[in-house]
């Protein structure tokens, strides 16, 4: 429940309306927004919860007549063509221009928060079916997977198309070029170094992709007797590591666009082709994602020789911060195991296990994107916390 309002008035000749809460404080609206999201039913489709008003019939130097309070949960503005819009008390609090408001907003549309990990990560573990079943599981799930970055799931049925129920859980999986789900296990003629035994150093999954998915899921539905562990490590947290301890290394990676490829026949036949920072940052300079497959860099290397070397010493730094074992978090996936990890954030990685001429450890994986993720986290937190 927002505080009521006390007083309404125009401001700085018309172009603010400035509110006053019987909590002492004051919020002020720029008149050209509160003009933009009138709510009347013909600014505003609600069965659509979006603006019906064209921004070329948008004054931007529009200006108040007329101001009032209709009672202290509501405010009514006229414009100068006689239009009347009315704004609520709660609406408009949560919209307040003010740094902290807009913080809280933030922090409730996106989840920003992360907890950074190393060796002494606390996997959480939840059942697969509580996770299927109940909204508490579900959202605590999503919650953590965004927080932390990886949860795993326990006791799912040892066999293909649990991630395909998991997918409709969420919404519905992403699609790739190795088909809706895939298989990891050891395959003649592999198109891919994952389809062998051999060991995967830590990596995110698709950075050719322009939008590498944003979750992986991986089932074990047959485990090696020996070898074959997992290795995650938290990206986020290495890559802050590496701008304190090595600015210049950081620097190199996190503008340096380096090549990724990947040609072959799975879905279908493919000859994808992207270039990617290692370390993506946004404009703000904060870590976004990371994209790192040593497989699938490509030889061809689209920058001046002599900036080549620097860029190798550069990621030999992040690689070997990667596997320091402060910040590694080794495990082994059992039958019915299902982890799921934040791929724009934790990188992976297994240790080889023995060939053999039958199928001694196989894996059902499957990708799903974080506005999915984030869609499905969103409605969940509305429904557990009873909130709207
Ligand atoms: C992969 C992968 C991990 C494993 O398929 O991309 O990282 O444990 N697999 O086999
Ligand atoms: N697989 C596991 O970037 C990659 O090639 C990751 C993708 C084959 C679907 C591996
Ligand atoms: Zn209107
Ligand atoms: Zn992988």
């Amino acid at each position: 429940m927002s505080p009521g309002i006390l007083k309404v008035e125009a401001l700085d000749e018309q172009r603010f309306v400035c509110v006053k809460w019987e909590d002492g404080s004051e919020s002020s609206y720029p008149c050209v927004w509160l003009r933009d999201n009138c709510q009347c039913p013909l600014c505003f489709l609600p069965s659509a919860g979006a603006r019906r008003l064209l921004f070329e019939d948008l004054d931007v130097n529009i200006m108040v007549k007329q101001v009032a309070l209709a009672d202290r949960k509501k405010i009514s503005i006229t414009w100068p063509d006689e239009h009347k819009s009315e704004y609520e008390a709660e609406w408009l609090k949560k919209r307040c221009f003010s740094e902290e408001a807009r913080t809280v907003m933030r922090a409730d549309l996106f989840l920003p928060e992360h907890q950074y990990w190393g060796s002494d990560l606390q996997l959480l573990q939840i059942p697969f079916e509580e996770v299927m079943y109940n909204d508490e599981s579900a959202y605590k799930w999503l919650c953590t997977l965004k927080k932390v970055g990886i949860v795993l799931l326990t006791g799912a049925a040892p066999r293909q198309g649990e991630l395909i129920r998991l997918g409709h859980r969420i919404g519905f999986l992403r699609l790739t070029f190795y088909g809706p789900t895939w298989q990891v296990q050891d395959k003649a003629n592999a198109n891919n170094v994952a389809y062998t035994t051999g060991r995967l150093c830590f990596h995110t999954d698709y950075p050719v992709l322009q939008h590498p998915p944003g979750v992986q899921l991986l089932h074990c539905i047959k485990q090696a007797a020996s070898g074959g562990e997992s290795e995650v490590v938290d990206g986020f947290h290495v890559a802050n590591k590496l701008k304190k301890q090595n600015p210049e290394a950081y620097q190199i990676l996190s503008s340096t666009a380096v090549n990724y490829t990947d040609v072959g026949v799975d879905y279908c036949d493919f000859a994808v082709h992207c270039k990617q920072r290692i370390i993506d940052i946004d404009s703000r300079g904060q870590v976004i994602r990371i994209n790192y497959n040593n497989a699938t860099r490509d030889t061809v290397l689209d920058i001046p020789a002599e900036k080549v070397r620097p860029f190798y010493a550069a990621l030999k730094e992040f690689n070997d911060l990667l596997n320091s074992a402060e910040h590694k978090f080794t495990y082994k996936l059992k039958p019915g195991d299902i982890v799921t990890f934040d791929n724009w954030r934790v990188l992976h990685g297994r240790q080889s296990y023995p060939s053999c001429s039958e199928v001694t450890r196989h894996l059902e994986g499957a990708y799903a994107d974080w506005d999915v993720v984030m869609s499905r986290l969103q409605l969940l937190r509305k429904r557990v916390l009873n909130q709207d």
